[in-house]
């Protein structure tokens, strides 16, 4: 039987979803890509996901989903047993809601314009400007994460796909030392989630 594709780059966003796919017990295939503009599977990216973003999914059937946030619904769906989303009526679903957007929408993007700046300022100097204050701005949104944290896990007693985003985040920048020392909360989950099966080898194939 065809397998789900899961399209992404060692490191990336995809650790978020091959740790749901694994700890869902999920079986798929996986395709390295590099997303860079002069990379020889950058027009591979592109036929699937216009955008040149990883991950990139694949379904069975041909269809395909781009955004880690839809891919969690996806799984979700499949194996609604593993619990990443609060159920419907749960109480815990509007909170799961909010910070799963907030974490795709207004997080993931700073690295959107920070990382390769050279992409949306012309000068150097502005290009700098944009990569410190991206940097700036994103430790303060996970500032205000950090806050809304309830412990042991995002939302409480229960691991959920939240986690599943902040453990690998945690290897971006700022930096597992910045996480450790200023969102103490969101570093405990990070270790916790490597701790987790399916979710650890996720992280361990990602970030060694
Ligand atoms: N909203 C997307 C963001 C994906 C994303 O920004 N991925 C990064 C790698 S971790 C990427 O592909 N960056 C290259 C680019 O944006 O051109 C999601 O949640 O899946």
């Amino acid at each position: 039987m065809k397998k789900t594709l899961l399209i992404g780059s060692k490191g990336c966003g995809n650790a978020i979803v091959e740790g749901a796919l694994a700890f869902a017990g999920i079986p798929y295939d996986y395709e390295e890509v590099d997303y860079a503009a002069d990379s020889p599977t950058r027009a591979r990216l592109l036929s699937v996901n216009p955008l040149g973003q990883v991950p990139a999914m694949v379904l069975p059937d041909g269809a395909v989903v781009t955004e880690s946030l839809a891919m969690l619904h996806y799984i979700d769906d499949l194996a609604p047993g593993a619990k990443l989303i609060p159920a419907r009526g749960d109480p815990l679903r509007p909170v799961f809601y909010r910070w799963a957007a907030f974490l795709v929408a207004a997080i993931y993007p700073t690295f959107t314009y920070g990382d390769d700046t050279s992409k949306w300022v012309a000068n150097e100097e502005g290009a700098k400007q944009l990569r410190e204050s991206t940097n700036r701005h994103r430790e303060n949104l996970w500032r205000q994460v950090e806050g809304e944290a309830k412990g042991p896990w995002f939302l409480g007693g229960a691991m959920s796909a939240l986690d599943l985003y902040i453990a690998p985040m945690t290897y971006w920048r700022p930096g597992r030392k910045w996480f450790a020392a200023n969102a103490p909360k969101l570093f405990a989950i990070a270790e916790k989630a490597s701790a987790t099966p399916g979710v650890a080898d996720a992280l361990k194939r990602n970030f060694g």
